[in-house]
C-alpha cells in the first residue's frame, strides 16, 4: 500500500495547515525527521503540556504511578484515595501478569478505593483513608499497603503521608503514600517518577538477608504485559543469570527490599524506571546499563552485554550456547513470513519506549517504519541520553520531587573500580547511556511527539501504512480507515513479544495482520453510498 514518499516539509505542511496558527506553531516543534544516516539529530519538543482541546493519547499522573509502576507487584495492596471512578476505571485495565507464588499473596485482581464523596471533599478525607487502610489490613494482612492520591486529594490537602506513617506504626507493616494526583505532571510520566521515588525511599534496600546466586542482576522497566517477563525469566534461567527483582512485572515487595544485593541493574524501559537505576547507583554502587529484549537480535545483544559485564568466560560461553539454541526457531519463523512481510510499512505511536523498541521487531521481518512517536517521553528518549543536561527544567517538571541521594554508609559498595568500568567501556560495554529513537529512523520518516487524533488521521491518509500500532482508543477508528491496528499496550490479548519466543509470536501476528484482505474490503458506513437512515429533531 506504500506511496511515493513526500518530503518532510510537504508532509508537515499538510498535517498542520488546517490548524489555527498558534496551535500549528506549537505542534510544528513536536514533529521532526529521522537522522539514521548520520544527519544531525534535531531537537524535538517533548514532555510539555498538551494543547487544551486536542485529543491526546496521554494518560494521567495517577495512571503512571499506580497502574504502571506499582500496580504489577502482587503483594502490595494498592489503595486509591479518591472518588470511586479513578479506582474503578484503573481496575485490571493493564495486562500485567503475575505468578501468584507459593504464598499465593496476589492482590492484583482487587480494586480498593476510599470512595470519597462530597462530604469528604468538604470536611477532609483523612479519617476515611485511615479506616480504609485498617480495613484492607484486617482483610488481607498484607506485607505492605500503598496509597495513591487522585486529583481532589491534592486540592483539599489531605496529608496522606502523615496518615501512612501513623498506620505503619499502628499496623507494623510498610505503608507508604504517593502524591500522584492526576494533574501533578503533564502526563503519566510524572507518575513513574513519583512511584520510583517512593519505592526507593520506603522499600528498596530494607532487607539485608543475603540472596544466593551467581551473576545477580535486576531488570528495571519490564512489566510482564502479556507474559513478556516470563519469557525473559526463562532466558535468564537458561543462561544461569540470577534475577533478583524485576521492577515491576511479576514482582514481590521482598524482591524490591533485597534488590540492592544485585551486581548489575539492567534497564529495559528507561522512561519509566531510569530514576531508580540512577538512585541505586549512587546509594549502593550498582552500575546500570540499557538492554532491550524486544527483538531477537536485541535480545542476543543484551545477553552478550550482561555476560561481558561479569567478565566470566563460563557465562559468556553459556550465553552463546543459549543464543545458538534459540535462534534457529526464530530464523525459521522469520524466513517463513519474510516473503509476505518484506516491504510492508508500519507506524508506531505509543508510550515512552515501545514505539522505538518495536521497530527492531519490524526490521527483522523486512518492514520499515514510516512514522513513530511517544505519548509522554522526554527529549532524551528521542534524541539520546546525552541531551539530558540541555533539557530545560520547566515549572511542570519542577513540580516533581528530585530525591537527594547519598552513598549508604553501610551498603555502598562499588561493584567495579573506575578502571574496570573504563576497560569495559573501551570494549563497548557501555553504562548510563541509551540512544534515542530519532537517530535510528530514516530521514524520510516522521517523528511526532504526543500525536493527536487529527494528526493520526492525516498521516494515515498521507503515508498509508500497512499497519498502525497504538492503543484501544485509536484501534477502531483506524481500522475503519482500512488499516489494521495492533495494540502495543495490551497486545490485543496476545504476547509475549519479548525474547526469542516473543519474536516468533510477533512475526506470525504481524504476518496475519498485514496480509489479511478484510481491511481493504470494509467501508466505513459514512463512506458507503447506500441508504442512509435519516431522522429529524422536533422541538416541543
Ligand atoms: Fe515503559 Fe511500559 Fe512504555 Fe510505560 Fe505505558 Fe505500557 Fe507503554 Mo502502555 S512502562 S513507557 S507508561 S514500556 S502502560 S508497559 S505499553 S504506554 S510504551
Amino acid at each position: 500500500m506504500s506511496t511515493t514518499p513526500k518530503n518532510l516539509e510537504e508532509l508537515k505542511k499538510e498535517l498542520l495547515d488546517k490548524m489555527p496558527t498558534k496551535v500549528a506553531r506549537k505542534r510544528d516543534k513536536a514533529i521532526v525527521p529521522g537522522a539514521e544516516s548520520g544527519e544531525a539529530i534535531p531537537v524535538i519538543q517533548a514532555n510539555v503540556r498538551t494543547i487544551p482541546g486536542i485529543l491526546t493519547q496521554r494518560g494521567c499522573t495517577y495512571a503512571g504511578c499506580k497502574g504502571v509502576v506499582l500496580g504489577p507487584t502482587r503483594d502490595i495492596v494498592n489503595l486509591t484515595h479518591g472518588p470511586i471512578g479513578c479506582g474503578y476505571y484503573s481496575w485490571l485495565t493493564r495486562r500485567n501478569q503475575t505468578d501468584a507464588g507459593e504464598d499465593g499473596d496476589n492482590y492484583i485482581p482487587y480494586c480498593l478505593s476510599t470512595d470519597m464523596t462530597e462530604n469528604d471533599i468538604v470536611f477532609g478525607g483523612e479519617k476515611k483513608l485511615r479506616a480504609a487502610i485498617k480495613e484492607a489490613y484486617d482483610n488481607f494482612k498484607p506485607k505492605s499497603i500503598s496509597v495513591f492520591a487522585t486529583c481532589p486529594v491534592g486540592l483539599i490537602g489531605d496529608d496522606i503521608h502523615a496518615v501512612a506513617r501513623q498506620m505503619q506504626e499502628e499496623l507494623g507493616i510498610t505503608v507508604f503514600a504517593n502524591s500522584c494526583e492526576g494533574y501533578k505532571g503533564v502526563s503519566q510520566s510524572a507518575g513513574h517518577h513519583i512511584a520510583n521515588n517512593q519505592i526507593f525511599r520506603h522499600v528498596i534496600g530494607t532487607d539485608d538477608t543475603p540472596v544466593e546466586g551467581k551473576y545477580k542482576i535486576n531488570l528495571l522497566g519490564e512489566y510482564n504485559i502479556g507474559g513478556d517477563a516470563f519469557e525473559i525469566e526463562r532466558i535468564f534461567e537458561k543462561c544461569g543469570i540470577t534475577l533478583l527483582a524485576t521492577f515491576s512485572g511479576n514482582s514481590t515487595i521482598t524482591q524490591f527490599r533485597q534488590a540492592h544485593h544485585a551486581d548489575l541493574n539492567t534497564v529495559m524501559c528507561h522512561r519509566s524506571l531510569n530514576y531508580v537505576a540512577e538512585m541505586m547507583e549512587t546509594k549502593f554502587g550498582i552500575p546500570w546499563m540499557k538492554i532491550n529484549f524486544i527483538g531477537a537480535e536485541a535480545t542476543a545483544k543484551s545477553l552478550r552485554r550482561i555476560a561481558a559485564y561479569f567478565e566470566d568466560p563460563e557465562l559468556m560461553a553459556r550465553v552463546e550456547q543459549v543464543i545458538a539454541e534459540e535462534m534457529p526457531a526464530v530464523k525459521a519463523a522469520a524466513a517463513e513470513v519474510l516473503p509476505r512481510t518484506t516491504g510492508k510499512t508500519a507506524m508506531l505511536f505509543v508510550g515512552g519506549s515501545r514505539a522505538h523498541h518495536y521497530q527492531d521487531l519490524f526490521r527483522e521481518i523486512g518492514m520499515e517504519t514510516l512514522a513513530a512517536g511517544y505519548e509522554f517521553a522526554h527529549r532524551d528518549d528521542y534524541e539520546g541520553r546525552h541531551v539530558l543536561p540541555t533539557i530545560k527544567v520547566d515549572a511542570d517538571s519542577r513540580n516533581i520531587e528530585e530525591l537527594e541521594i547519598e552513598p549508604d554508609p553501610v551498603r555502598y559498595n562499588p561493584r567495579k573500580t573506575p578502571e574496570q568500568m573504563k576497560a569495559l567501556e573501551d570494549k563497548d560495554v557501555r553504562f548510563k547511556v541509551y540512544e534515542g529513537m530519532i537517530g535510528e529512523m530514516k530521514k524520510e520518516a516522521l517523528i511526532i511527539d504526543d500525536i493527536n487524533q487529527y494528526e493520526t488521521h492525516r498521516i494515515i491518509e498521507l503515508m498509508k501504512p500497512d499497519i498502525f500500532c497504538a492503543g484501544i482508543k485509536e484501534k477502531y477508528i483506524i481500522q475503519k480507515m482500512g488499516v489494521p491496528l495492533k495494540q502495543l499496550h495490551n497486545y490485543d490479548m496476545g504476547g509475549p513479544y519479548a525474547g526469542f519466543v516473543g519474536a516468533v509470536n510477533w512475526y506470525h501476528e504481524i504476518d496475519r495482520l498485514v496480509n489479511t484482505k478484510v481491511w481493504s474490503l470494509i467501508k466505513a458506513p459514512w463512506n458507503d453510498n447506500g441508504p442512509e437512515l435519516e431522522a429529524a429533531y422536533v422541538a416541543g
